[in-house]
């Protein structure tokens, strides 16, 4: 028994120096100390030796589970050591490999564009206020001298929701909102998302934006006018850009003019971007209303104003020569990257 005991042993630790994997070694250990195992096997044979042999007999075996778990123990660690290290050395990481770059947003081109006026406005001391999308047809229409039978109320043109209440078909109301709380003088910019019920082409959209800008206050002029506009596009278009006013009919100033600029690719000379002209057509502007003045709660004897509107993406297009108002609207990243 004593040999056979050793001979199991022996066997037992050749065949745990002989394992590759954890795997290997757990079976080695269930054929010897498992419950079916040949070392288990010898201490069941307890019952058929002599009382007398017993306790030499359990201290063999004893001592031959020990041997064996030591041997498990120690093989255990040596595999799971080289497994580390294999891993260890398979997951080693480059750090001077060049580093995947990295996708950063940017701005759509109208709000490039509207970074850039509100920049040249806030620079010249104007407030950037923003109103309601949805409008009272009062705010939008009445206070700004439209009134009942106007053709720019036509529902032609004009979102109603219902009889006193629209999509906004310009950002002048947030201006009638303003002049009402009575904080005088006022020099703000109006920005914002506007609607008309317009048909999709290169040049129209049923939604689109406008800044529009008013100041008020004792002493205004039309000069005030010329200047504060004639500055605004030297800043957007550049500083050889000259301009020129044309009277023209707005129902919320007197007098009204549209202003353009010289073209900044010929510099005047005509060009096919201009079509020839020389010039561009950017804006409208004019002296406030007195009635507008008035309806908004403001005495037009004591204070006088200007105002202009302009479309966001109409100097979009303009500044980086897109040929198609579309082209902003459908989110084609061909397109988009290139800001
Ligand atoms: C334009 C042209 C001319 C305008 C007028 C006002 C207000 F509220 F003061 F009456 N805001 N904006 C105005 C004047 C807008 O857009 C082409």
């Amino acid at each position: 028994m004593n040999e056979q005991l050793l001979k199991i042993t022996e066997e037992a630790l050749a065949k745990i120096d002989a394992c590759k994997d954890l795997d290997m070694l757990n079976d080695v250990r269930v054929e010897y100390l498992g419950k079916k195992g040949h070392i288990t096997a010898a201490m069941k044979e307890m019952k058929n030796i002599p009382p007398e042999e017993r306790p030499a007999f359990g201290q063999m075996v004893n001592v031959a589970r020990d041997k064996v778990e030591a041997a498990l123990e120690a093989e255990k660690t040596k595999l799971q050591r080289a497994l580390r290290e294999e891993k260890l050395k398979s997951e080693v990481i480059d750090v001077t490999l060049p580093a995947k770059k990295a996708k950063v947003g940017h701005g759509h081109p109208c709000q490039i564009a509207l970074d850039e006026v509100e920049r040249i406005f806030v620079g010249m001391g104007y407030d950037v206020v923003e109103g309601p999308e949805i409008e009272w047809q009062e705010y939008n229409f009445t206070k700004l001298n439209i009134p009942e039978g106007h053709p720019a109320r036509d529902e032609q043109d004009t979102f109603y929701i219902n009889d006193e209440i629209l999509l906004r078909s310009q950002t002048s109301p947030v201006q009638a909102r303003v002049m009402e709380q009575g904080k005088l003088p006022i020099r703000m910019i109006a920005p914002g998302r506007v609607f008309r019920s317009d048909s999709i082409d290169a040049t129209h959209s049923p939604s689109f934006h406008q800044i529009e800008g008013l100041v008020v206050d004792k002493h205004i002029t039309m000069t005030d006018l010329k200047g504060t506009l004639d500055e605004f596009a030297k800043e957007l278009f550049g500083p050889e850009t000259k301009t020129r006013f044309r009277p023209h009919h707005f129902p919320f100033t007197e007098p009204s003019a549209e202003v353009d600029v010289s073209c900044f690719k010929c510099g005047g000379k005509g060009c096919r971007f201009c079509k020839g002209e020389g010039w561009i057509e950017i804006l409208g502007c004019g002296m406030v209303h007195p009635h507008v003045l008035e309806m908004c709660g403001i005495d037009p004897e004591k204070y006088t104003g200007f105002a202009f509107g302009v479309g966001l993406e109409r100097i979009a297009l303009l500044k980086y020569e897109i040929d198609d108002m579309r082209l902003l609207y459908e989110n084609d990243q061909r397109f988009l990257n290139q800001f």
